[in-house]
C-alpha cells in the first residue's frame, strides 16, 4: 500500500508496538536538542537516569532562552550545563550563537530522522523533512540515555498547499494562522501534518520553519515537509548536502485526514489577543493603535524575514518607525546576524529606528521588551498567551513580517497590500552565509569527561523524588480552571521566574501567580491537593515545570475535560494523575476546599480499569477515565519515570 512520507520515518525508527493512530509506540532517536531554560532540569534528571554518556547519533545544548544575567542564578545554570555538555558527550552552543531551531535547521536537521526536544517548537526542523517532536526534559533525558521515545502513534494529515504566495505582502506565516484559523489550538492533537502540493515546492526552508514551528500551536505532534530541491540548496548552502535523503511520499500514498489550502486566495491574517487560535483577516483589526512592533524570534527571524521590514525602513526619504512605537528586531542566529550586517539590512533597520536585539528568544519568552501598561503590542511570534510577554494584562496581536513592517512605520496595523508596489530587498549574499561552528563546543572525549567536575551554584537543587502511589488518594481541591489553561499560567515566563528554572521548590511559588494567587497557599496548609481544569489544560509550552513544580506542592491529580499532549505526558512521567471527565458536566462538581477521594486508585491501574472511581465527600460518586498506556500506568504506580527506570530500566531498553 502507497504510504505517506511521516509513517515511513516512523516505521523504520519503531522498535516497540503498532503503528496505529492512538496506539503506544516506542521510536529509536536519532538527535535531541535541549535550550537552557528546559535543559537543566533535563540534565540533572539524566544524572539519576545512570548512564554515563549520551547514546543518541547527536545531542546538543542551546543557550538561547535565560539571558538575562540579572544576578547569579542564570550564569550558574550555564556554567553547570557547559560542564555537563562536555561531560556527558552534548554539543553546546554558546550564547549569541542563535535561537536553537534556527541553529538546528542549519547545522543538524536531517531529512528523514527523528528528533526529540525540550521545547514545544522542536517541531520547527520537520522542516527538513524529519519528525521533531516536543517534549518535557524528562522524556528527552531518558531518550538521551538510549531509551525508545514513548508517543501514542499519530494520525497522519495531509497538507495540500494549491497556488502560490501573494508574496512579499502574503506570507508563509498566514500558511500557518489559516491553519490555526481553520482547527484552532487543539485541532493537532496526536496529528501529525505532511505538507504537499505545487504550493510547498514554493517554499524556502525558513518559511517552512516558520509553519512546521507554530505546528505546536496547533497541539499537533508534529509537521513534516517532504526533502526536495529547495532542502537540498539549503543544505548546499550550509556545506553538508551530504546529509540530504531523496525520500517522500509515495504516489497515491494514504493519509488519516486531508486539508486544502489554496495560496491565491490567502491574504494576511493577524491572531488576536490572547491565543494564537483567535486569528482574524487583517482587515478586521486594521486601525489597532500599537505601543509596540517586536519582529522575529524561533519564527520570522530568518533573512527575509528581516530584509523586507529593512526594505520598507528604506523605500521613501525620512520613512521610520512611528514616534509612538518601540521597535525590535531579533536575527535568529549569528548567521543570519552576519549576512544582515553585510547586505546592508542592518544598516536599514537601525536607521529606520528599529532597536536590533541578540539572536536569543527574547521578547517572545518575556525576556525583556515587555510592553507598556494597555499598549498593544504587534509581533511576529509565535504565542500571546495572557501575561507571557511580561505584562500581566497583555494585549499581544502575532502577525506576518510584512504586517509588522508596514504597520510599524504607522503605528497601527495595517494591510500591507495597500502598501502599493513593494519595495526592493537587498539580496542576501550568496556565498556567505557564516557556516562556521566555531561557536558550537564539542564533548570532550570518554577518559577526559570522567574527570569533570559539575559546578552547581546555590540556586541549582536537584529534582524532586518520585515516590510510589499509594493504594488510595484523598485531597481537597486546591484550584477549579477553566479551558485552554497554559502551561504559562503554571510555570510563567519572564526574567524573574525563569530564572528559577533549576530550582523547583523556588519556581513553585509562583504556580498560578496571576489566575489564582490562593493556591499555593491553600496546598502550603493542606499539604496535598487536585487541580481541577477545563478542555485543552496545559496548552503550549512543554516545560516540565508546569508539572514539577505541582509535584512539589503536593498535587495528586489534575482532573480536567482533556488535556494538551506534551503536558498530560509530562503530568504522567513525575507521577501525578491527568484524568478526564468521562461526563463534561461533572467539572461543575467541583468546589475549592472539596474533598475527593480515589478509593481503589492504585488497584484500578494495576488492573488495567478503563475508569477510576472519585467519591466525593459526602457519600456521592463517579467515574472518570484516562488515556495512560499499559506502561504509563506502571510508571504511575512507581510514582514517576525516573522511578520506573530505577526499578525496571533494562527491560525498558
Ligand atoms: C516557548 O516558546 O514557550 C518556550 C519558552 O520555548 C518553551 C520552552 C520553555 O518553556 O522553556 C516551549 O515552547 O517549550
Amino acid at each position: 500500500m502507497p504510504e505517506n512520507l511521516t509513517r515511513k520515518i516512523l516505521r523504520e525508527h519503531l522498535v516497540e508496538g503498532e503503528l496505529e493512530p492512538g496506539e503506544p509506540i516506542g521510536l529509536r532517536v536519532d538527535q535531541t536538542l535541549l535550550q537552557d531554560a528546559t535543559g537543566t532540569m533535563a540534565c540533572m534528571q539524566f544524572e539519576q537516569v545512570d548512564v554515563e554518556r549520551v547514546q543518541v547519533d547527536r545531542a546538543v545544548q542551546y543557550i538561547d532562552h535565560n539571558i538575562i544575567q540579572l544576578d547569579f542564578k542564570n550564569p550558574d545554570d550555564h556554567r553547570m550545563l557547559q560542564a555537563m555538555a562536555r561531560k556527558f558527550g552534548i554539543d553546546y552552543s554558546r550564547p549569541g550563537n542563535g535561537i536553537c531551531h534556527y541553529v538546528h535547521i542549519e547545522r543538524y536537521a536531517k531529512p528523514g530522522g527523528i528528533l526529540v526536544g525540550a521545547d514545544s517548537h522542536t517541531t520547527t526542523s520537520g522542516a527538513l523533512g524529519m519528525i521533531a517532536i516536543g517534549s518535557g526534559g524528562l522524556d528527552v533525558a531518558v531518550a538521551m540515555a538510549g531509551y525508545p521515545y514513548e508517543i501514542a502513534a499519530p494520525e497522519v494529515v495531509e497538507v495540500r498547499l494549491e497556488g502560490s504566495l501573494q508574496r512579499p505582502w502574503v506570507q508563509a506565516k498566514d500558511i500557518i494562522l489559516e491553519l490555526l484559523r481553520q482547527l484552532g489550538v487543539s485541532g493537532g492533537k496526536n496529528r501529525i501534518f505532511e505538507f504537499t502540493g505545487a504550493g510547498t515546492a514554493d517554499l524556502a526552508v525558513p518559511e517552512r520553519g516558520t509553519i512546521a514551528n507554530m505546528i505546536a500551536e496547533l497541539g499537533a505532534t508534529s509537521a513534516v515537509f517532504p526533502p526536495d530541491d529547495q532542502t537540498r540548496d539549503w543544505l548546499r548552502r550550509q556545506q553538508r548536502e551530504d546529509d540530504f535523503a531523496d525520500m517522500g511520499p509515495d504516489d497515491g500514498a494514504s493519509y488519516d485526514d486531508r486539508i486544502e489550502i489554496d495560496l491565491d486566495e490567502l491574504g494576511p491574517l493577524v491572531a488576536k489577543p490572547q491565543s494564537p487560535g483567535n486569528v482574524v483577516p487583517v482587515e478586521e483589526v486594521a486601525g489597532t493603535e500599537l505601543a509596540q512592533v517586536c519582529i522575529g524570534s524561533s519564527v520570522n527571524s530568518g533573512y527575509a524575514d528581516l530584509a523586507l521590514p529593512g526594505a520598507v525602513l528604506a523605500d521613501r526619504d525620512g520613512q521610520i518607525v512611528h514616534p509612538m512605537i518601540a521597535a525590535t528586531a531579533t536575527p535568529g542566529s549569528r548567521q543570519i546576524l552576519t549576512a544582515i550586517a553585510e547586505s546592508g539590512v542592518y544598516r536599514q533597520l537601525v536607521e529606520g529606528g528599529v532597536r536590533m536585539l541578540e539572536p536569543v528568544c527574547g521578547p517572545c519568552v518575556g525576556m525583556g521588551q515587555a510592553p507598556p501598561t494597555d499598549g498593544n503590542s504587534l509581533r511576529t511570534m509565535n504565542r500571546n498567551f495572557p501575561g507571557r510577554s511580561g505584562t500581566p494584562d497583555d494585549s499581544v496581536y502575532l502577525c506576518s513580517p510584512a504586517v509588522a513592517a508596514v504597520s510599524m512605520v504607522a503605528g497601527r496595523i495595517e494591510d500591507p497590500r495597500e502598501y502599493g508596489d513593494p519595495p526592493d530587498l537587498l539580496d542576501e549574499p550568496e556565498l556567505k552565509p557564516y557556516v562556521d561552528d566555531v561557536h558550537i563546543f564539542k564533548p570532550a572525549g570518554e577518559e577526559e569527561a570522567e574527570s569533570i567536575e559539575i559546578p552547581r551554584g546555590p540556586n541549582i537543587k536537584t529534582p524532586p523524588e518520585h515516590t510510589p502511589m499509594e493504594e488510595s488518594i484523598e485531597a481537597r481541591i486546591a484550584t477549579v480552571q477553566p479551558d485552554d489553561i497554559s502551561t504559562g499560567d503554571l510555570a510563567p515566563d519572564g526574567a524573574e521566574v525563569m530564572a528559577y528554572r533549576s530550582n523547583v521548590p523556588a519556581i513553585a511559588e509562583f504556580t498560578f501567580r496571576h489566575r489564582d494567587p490562593e493556591f499555593r497557599k491553600r496546598l502550603h496548609e493542606w499539604g496535598s491537593g487536585f487541580i481541577v481544569g477545563g478542555e485543552n489544560y496545559g496548552q503550549g509550552s512543554s516545560r516540565e515545570h508546569a508539572a514539577l513544580a505541582p509535584l512539589q506542592l503536593g498535587v495528586k491529580a489534575v482532573f480536567a475535560k482533556s488535556f494538551a499532549r506534551i503536558h498530560r505526558r509530562n503530568l504522567v512521567a513525575q507521577g501525578i494523575l491527568a484524568l478526564t471527565f468521562k461526563d463534561a458536566s461533572d467539572y461543575d462538581r467541583a468546589e475549592v476546599g472539596d474533598t475527593w477521594t480515589l478509593p481503589k486508585v492504585r488497584e484500578e491501574l494495576e488492573s488495567g480499569a478503563d475508569d477510576i472511581t472519585v467519591e466525593i465527600d459526602g457519600g456521592d460518586s463517579f467515574s472518570v477515565t484516562h488515556d495512560f498506556a499499559p506502561k504509563e500506568r506502571e510508571i504511575l504506580v512507581e510514582g514517576g519515570l525516573l522511578h520506573w527506570l530505577q526499578e525496571h530500566g533494562e527491560r525498558a531498553r
